[in-house]
């Protein structure tokens, strides 16, 4: 049966919180295949019987996630100063939660003018452009979710929420596609559910958000989200087993939006049947295990992908005792529980 609606927020959210931390150790590389049977051996004996061992650290990804849910949960809505207020506390607490090159610059900034101005310090990176990077696609699933019966708040919610750090129509719009995608997810039944389906529902709502925002693009002709969509598709369609290459040269790997959140959901789709090498038969252990097989940006994609196939799947895929390794998770199941509250 259709998993119901609370199993779809926790396997979301637990979902983000296990991809951020299994994904972590391996941010930045490029895994040999010896690094990836090390990864499968690790990712089997953490699911395996419980044993104690240090948690699992979580990064930026998901602390900056917990301040959007407690968000939602106070305010059933995004309240720029408070969230500003969570971000920045949160990162003087914990610096070392390997954030973003540029963006503790913003936190300086909102500390110095006392939160009188949001928006500004993010409209000031990179000589004005604004920043392109993942980090407002990362944390914002939890926005997918609480939109599950208020669709058409969606955008306007998520833009609210990168704007304090990502002023860059591409780290904007990379966040609107992630909640869209988790939004599309939580209303499907994985029993019926088809990506070329998922895909005609995504592609025009991207299509119409960057007929808006002109997007200017890393260069001039630069790529968008819509063109890596259709991309996504024409990866999952193709006739012959995918080589790792052809997915990182078509879709990158790396700490932007635009070469993160569509190689998120094309990990996702693809997890949702078998991958050549990955030898388990529960699609979220499959959404994990490629996505960092992959390198790059483990953390976040793992994160990004995984929320997603927790949204459409619930979390009874997600292994108990795997989840058990994962800092705070009791903390995130709980946050999970109120969001539903929240939202409903
Ligand atoms: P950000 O705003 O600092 O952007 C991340 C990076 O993207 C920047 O440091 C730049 O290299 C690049 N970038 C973004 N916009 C531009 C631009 N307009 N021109 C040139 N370069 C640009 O931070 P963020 O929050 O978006 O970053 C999210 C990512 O950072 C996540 O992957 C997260 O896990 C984290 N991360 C941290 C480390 C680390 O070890 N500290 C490494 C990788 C990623
Ligand atoms: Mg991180
Ligand atoms: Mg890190
Ligand atoms: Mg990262």
């Amino acid at each position: 049966q259709q998993p119901n609606l609370l199993s779809k927020f926790r396997g979301s959210v637990l979902g983000g919180l296990v991809g951020d931390c299994c994904g972590e150790p391996y941010e930045g590389q490029v895994l040999t295949d010896g690094d990836k049977a090390i990864l499968r051996r690790s990712l089997n004996q953490l699911e395996g019987p419980y044993f104690k061992a240090p948690a699992k650290k979580y990064t930026d990804d998901s602390a900056m996630t917990r301040s959007v849910i407690r968000c939602l949960i106070e305010h059933k809505d995004i309240n720029t100063k408070e969230l500003a207020t969570s971000f920045v506390k949160e990162h003087a607490a914990e610096p070392n939660r390997g954030y973003g090159g540029a963006v503790v610059e913003v936190f300086r900034k909102l500390l110095k003018n006392k939160f009188t101005d949001i928006v500004g310090p993010a409209q000031e990176q990179f000589l004005g452009r604004g920043s392109y990077g993942n980090g407002a696609a990362m944390r914002v699933s939890p926005i997918g979710l609480f939109c599950y019966n208020k669709p058409e708040k969606l955008v306007e919610l998520v833009k609210k929420s990168a704007e304090i750090t990502h002023s860059h129509s591409l780290g904007i719009n990379g966040a609107v596609l992630q909640a869209a995608a988790v939004n599309i997810c939580v209303q499907k039944d994985p029993k019926t559910f088809f990506h070329d389906e998922f895909l005609s529902e995504l592609i025009p709502k991207m299509q119409e958000l960057e007929k808006e925002s002109e997007v200017p693009g890393i260069k001039a002709s630069g790529p968008n989200f819509t063109q890596q969509l259709k991309e996504v598709k024409t990866l999952l369609d193709s006739p012959n087993p995918l080589s790792e290459d052809e997915v990182l040269n078509a879709l990158g790997h790396d700490v932007t939006a635009i070469y993160s959140v569509p190689t998120a959901i094309f990990i996702f789709l693809r997890a949702q049947g078998p991958i050549e090498g990955i030898q388990s038969e529960n699609p979220f252990r499959r959404t994990l295990e490629y996505a960092i097989s992959l390198g790059g940006d483990t953390d976040t994609i793992a994160s990004m992908a995984c929320s997603l196939t927790g949204a459409l799947h619930g979390d009874s895929l997600i292994p108990e005792n795997l989840l058990k390794h994962c800092e705070a998770h009791g903390e995130f199941i709980e946050l999970a529980n109120k969001l539903y509250e929240s939202s409903i």
